[in-house]
């Protein structure tokens, strides 16, 4: 159901101003839905969905643990938390249910939802980077996943595979290249499980979700000055973070783009992707890890291809949508993307 406003038990619970006007919708992203309430002083409120983080209260958890480790190792990194209601909580369920949450609007700041320069890339890359950086002597056991298995390559293949029985025969057919795509490069998976159950890569805490709209810019510098979107910061690999980014910082388009003809290799913006990150991240990474950097582009992009297709054939259960077929050209998109990453990496 798209909100269009703020409940009135959320507007009580948090103290926020209580006129429609200063509320907007704001954002692109696929799973929550986040307002801007603009006064005095601004706020962004969102509501949290709660049918992908079943258990919201472990986003706290995990928030609480990695600020108690970075106040006391880098008290100057700005970690962005949220603001608790009146009664101390900093989540508020609605009257349906839903865990609603608040924070301060950073003001002089800007986002962007495509890459232009390579300053961009290589700055946002060791933001992300340098949050994984200053959070790796934190004990990863004492955090907690926030959604399972979120980026088990595994995971999402066998997904794929349990949708396809149960998918209505016309959108069978109309994936019908993406599904042998999808079978095709199954040997990533192979290399996933290889990696991932010999030691080779260290358990962090990874961000999860690195792309550049999870950015915030200073207007007036022009740099970045903060990581944003930590629901999923939780344990992981490295490739999850790096491989994000080189599935989305290095094409011109995003992967809504259609015309696949406009997905290109930008080489270099891939070069200072690879170059931001280990910029802070080469001073705890091992040889193994170091390796996989162009692994980990074509690992992130082959698990959005299945997500995607897997949310199609499901009948799009998962993602927003606002027109028929949305999925599977998102799919499609990031099929065509990862031969390109095949070809250039
Ligand atoms: C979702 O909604 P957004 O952009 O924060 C998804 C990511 C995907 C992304 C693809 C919790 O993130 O894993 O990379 O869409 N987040 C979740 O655009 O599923
Ligand atoms: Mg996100």
């Amino acid at each position: 159901m798209e909100m269009t406003g703020l409940p009135a038990e959320i507007i009580s619970a948090f103290g926020l101003p209580d006129d429609p006007a200063t509320v907007s919708p704001i954002g692109t992203g696929h799973i929550h839905q986040t307002f801007r309430v603009s006064g005095v002083r601004s706020f962004i409120v969102q509501r949290v969905n709660k049918n992908v983080f079943r258990q919201p209260e472990v986003i706290d958890i995990n928030w609480t643990r990695a600020a108690q480790h970075l106040s006391a190792h880098y008290p100057d990194y700005p970690f962005l938390r949220c603001l608790p209601a009146a009664h101390g909580a900093t989540q508020v369920s609605d009257s349906n249910g839903f865990p609603w949450r608040v924070f301060p609007y950073i003001g002089n700041t800007f986002t962007i939802d495509q890459v232009a320069t390579r300053q961009q890339a290589y700055d946002a890359a060791a933001e992300f980077a340098r949050l994984c950086h200053h959070l790796d002597g934190a004990d990863v056991s004492q955090f907690r996943e926030t959604i399972p298995r979120f980026h088990d390559l595994s995971l999402r293949y066998d997904q794929f595979e349990e949708a396809l029985p149960s998918a209505l025969p016309e959108r069978k057919d109309q994936a019908e290249s993406c599904i042998q795509y999808a079978r095709d490069a199954r040997t990533l998976v192979d290399d996933y499980v290889r990696n991932t159950s010999n030691g080779a890569w260290k358990l962090r805490i990874t961000h999860n979700d690195t792309k550049i709209n999870n950015v915030l810019f200073d207007m007036t510098s022009g740099k970045t000055v903060y990581a944003i979107d930590l629901d999923t910061l939780m344990p992981g690999y490295f490739i999850y973070d790096v491989g994000d980014m080189i599935r989305t910082f290095v094409p011109p388009v995003s992967e809504e783009e259609k015309d696949l003809s406009l997905l290109r290799f930008r080489r270099d913006i891939y070069d200072v992707v690879v170059s931001g990150y280990r910029s802070e991240m080469d001073a705890v990474m091992s040889t193994e890890e170091l390796a996989y950097i162009p692994w980990s582009g074509k690992m992130m992009t082959y698990m959005m291809a299945l997500r995607f297709l897997a949310d199609y054939l499901r009948g799009d259960t998962y993602y927003h949508t606002t027109y028929p077929g949305q999925n599977l050209v998102r799919a499609r998109n990031q099929f065509h993307w990862l031969g390109i990453l095949m070809k250039e990496t």
